[in-house]
């Protein structure tokens, strides 16, 4: 059972992280379904799996023809010179291409569409239980033979730290634009870790995101914490087409390998919190993340199109 608290206030920290001294994991205060089956597009028994396992995989969720535009776009994208210096673009830890170009939902029009396609909305207000604004959003590269990593982490610990997000109200959203085999670096979760919020060690750096966004070694799990979570849980591989769609719940422990493969595997990621889950002050650094990464200016409720 999740124990519920009544009070809301948004600046008690509930989930301490960043800390100087080991603290094991312990169980979510939070519910990790906010919606009900009779609200929105998900059945009775996806809310049930998505409960227990905190994700939802749907192989072919668009057709290749429904995104093709998108797919040319990004192409189109990752080809201009002008983009790399850009705020809100990141490149690669050991080469200058592409590896995350940030606020897609805001600044490209094509992408943009997509981020507001009425079933997407539909299932993020569902778990979310009602009006959800984009945190941020982004499209993750992963080129061939140079994509590196993206270790193991739960995105709620560094939104919480590093943002300020008090509670575990978040959902991210994948949209693959390129086929995600099992050898090009998909996406890999650990059932179930979202029941556990782990505490992680050392204090967060100035400018952490510069880092992170290429290679994260703060806010990440120890090992021994990471083998319980696996040994109980397992992995689970999610691969499929072009327009697979992921919702994972933002606690749920996860990562990808790098790709040295030639396919690139490129994704559209959204990050959807509920309006009643706003940020604050962060809870475990010394400054606010940039608005590309961490939005606190525009809470207006995503509207499908
Ligand atoms: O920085 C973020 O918001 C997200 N990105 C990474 C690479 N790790 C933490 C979080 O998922
Ligand atoms: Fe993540």
């Amino acid at each position: 059972m999740t124990r519920m608290l009544p009070a809301r206030d948004s600046t008690i920290d509930l989930y301490p992280t960043r800390l100087d001294e080991k603290r094991h994991m312990f169980e979510r205060l939070d519910p990790v379904v906010y919606g009900h089956a009779s609200s929105g597009p998900l059945a009775a028994h996806e809310l049930d799996d998505y409960e227990e396992n905190g994700y939802l995989f749907f192989p072919g969720f668009f057709t290749a023809d429904q995104l093709a535009d998108q797919v040319d776009e990004l192409h189109r994208l990752r080809q201009r010179d002008d983009m790399k210096d850009r705020d809100g673009v990141v490149t690669e830890p050991r080469s200058s291409e592409i590896r995350s170009i940030f606020g897609v939902h805001a600044n490209n029009a094509l992408l943009s569409r997509l981020c507001r396609d009425p079933k997407i909305i539909g299932i993020a207000r569902q778990l979310l239980g009602g009006d959800v604004y984009i945190h941020h959003s982004r499209v993750n590269y992963k080129p061939g033979i140079h994509g590196r990593e993206f270790y193991w982490h739960s995105d709620f610990e560094t939104w919480h730290a590093e943002d300020g997000i008090p509670r575990m109200r978040a959902v991210s959203c994948t949209i693959s634009l390129t086929p995600n085999h099992e050898f090009n670096g998909p996406l890999m979760v650990v059932p179930g870790s979202h029941r556990w919020f782990v505490p992680c060690l050392g204090e967060t750096p100035a400018g952490h995101y510069r880092e992170s966004l290429k290679h994260q070694f703060i806010g990440v799990p120890e090992p021994d914490t990471l083998s319980r979570l696996v040994h109980e849980g397992g992995i689970r591989t999610l691969t499929g087409p072009v327009g697979s769609v992921i919702f994972f719940e933002c606690n749920v422990m996860h990562g990808s390998n790098s790709n040295i493969t030639p396919y690139p595997r490129s994704n559209v990621f959204l990050v959807f919190n509920s309006v009643e889950n706003t940020p604050g002050e962060p809870f475990a650094a010394r400054e606010r993340r940039p608005e590309w990464i961490a939005n606190r200016r525009n809470h207006a409720p995503v509207r499908p199109i």
